[in-house]
């Protein structure tokens, strides 16, 4: 549904993670060098296929040939020069323009108002922290679209809290490994606002394929706003709702708070993704289910039933604690 969407908003006939559609500046210098290769592989199709099919034509056995072979050449060292020589200058072209992008894209000098985001990959879902706006979050990241004239790239330092992940967004960046105990940095700076989406690249285990990728490109006055928001501790009075009261003091007295964190309770565990803006998120559990009540309460009464896999067990709580707690996190905004 959401891809459908992002395909229509775009307005191209490009898939919402083709890599054929940029919308940064590393992936722009990624789908020039693209379009070189594939520039470059192509004329030497034409020419090959070409020669083939001439060579196919032409000699064909014609009515009245004679029945023995023709003669045979063995060996021209001319011919095997020039087909050892030219792909081996073919192939050192593509190795230096390589280079070129790759180093142009991490040589960059990073500008002062750069916005530093810490990812975390987990099996299944992406934990994300702004250090310098005291910011956590989870599953869907938020940065500022970057105006040419003063860019504010989002520089994204990653890690694995388990097994090698890979965070790729086509439209804005090259693809870069997760991977635990090592730290590597890419960044990444949409021009237009809007929704891009990705995936984990790397298999990472069972619900590797639902371990999506969401990066929110915001106006630098939304993305103000949500910092804004972000950053609050969450609510923990809920007047007129007895649903959700209780929700919370059930909640805060369950295993729940050993996994995940809720900024300003006792729930501050580091396992799960972060909850103190849940209700803010479009989507649950990194990406495949859209964030309604029902789908939550389907979630937290036996969460494999939706990611078969997933590291968060079935707490085996009764309707009624179904109910309120889905009451409490549906007010998490
Ligand atoms: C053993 C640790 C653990 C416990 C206990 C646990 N969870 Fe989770 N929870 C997780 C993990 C891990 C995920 C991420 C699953 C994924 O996306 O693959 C998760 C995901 C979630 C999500 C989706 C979050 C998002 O950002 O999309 C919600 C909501 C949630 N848990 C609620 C609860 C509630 C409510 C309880 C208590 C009844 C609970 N969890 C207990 C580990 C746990
Ligand atoms: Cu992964």
């Amino acid at each position: 549904m959401s891809s459908l969407h992002v395909t229509a908003a775009t307005g191209t006939l490009f898939s919402p993670t083709s890599i054929f559609d940029p919308a940064g500046t590393p992936s722009h210098s990624i789908f020039g060098l693209s379009m070189l290769i594939l520039g470059v592989t192509f004329a030497i199709f034409l020419i090959v296929g070409g020669l083939l099919l001439y060579a196919l034509l032409r000699y064909r056995v014609h009515p009245g040939d004679s029945e023995r072979e023709p003669p045979q050449i063995y060996g021209s060292t001319q011919i095997e020069l020039s087909w050892t020589v030219i792909p081996i200058l073919i192939v050192v072209m593509l190795f230096l323009t390589t280079t070129r992008v790759i180093l142009g894209t991490e040589s960059i000098p990073k500008p002062k108002q750069a916005l530093d985001v810490t990812v975390i990959g987990h099996q299944f879902w992406w934990e994300y922290r702004y250090p310098g706006l005291g910011v956590a979050t989870a599953n869907e990241l938020h940065i500022p679209v970057s105006d040419p004239s003063q860019p504010t790239p989002a520089y994204l330092t990653m890690s694995s809290a388990d097994v090698a992940h890979s965070f790729w967004v086509p439209r804005l960046a090259g693809k870069m490994d997760v991977i635990p105990n090592r730290v590597n940095v890419m960044w990444m700076d949409p021009k237009e606002p809007g929704l891009y989406l990705g995936q984990c690249a790397q298999y990472c285990g069972t619900q590797h394929a639902k371990m999506l990728l969401r990066v929110y490109a915001d106006s630098p006055a939304d993305f103000a706003k949500w910092v804004e928001q972000q950053k609050q501790p969450a609510v923990t009075s809920f007047p007129g709702n007895a649903a959700a009261t209780e929700g919370q003091r059930v909640f805060l007295h369950s295993a729940c708070i050993n996994c995940h964190a809720v900024a300003g309770t006792v729930a501050n565990g580091r396992f799960g993704p972060d909850l103190t803006h849940l209700a803010s998120r479009e989507t649950l559990a990194s990406g495949p289910i859209p964030n309604n009540a029902e789908n939550l309460r389907k979630w937290i009464e036996d969460p494999n039933a939706m990611k078969p896999g997933s590291l968060m067990p079935a707490m085996h709580l009764n309707d009624h604690e179904l109910d309120v707690i889905t009451a409490y996190l549906t007010q998490l905004h």
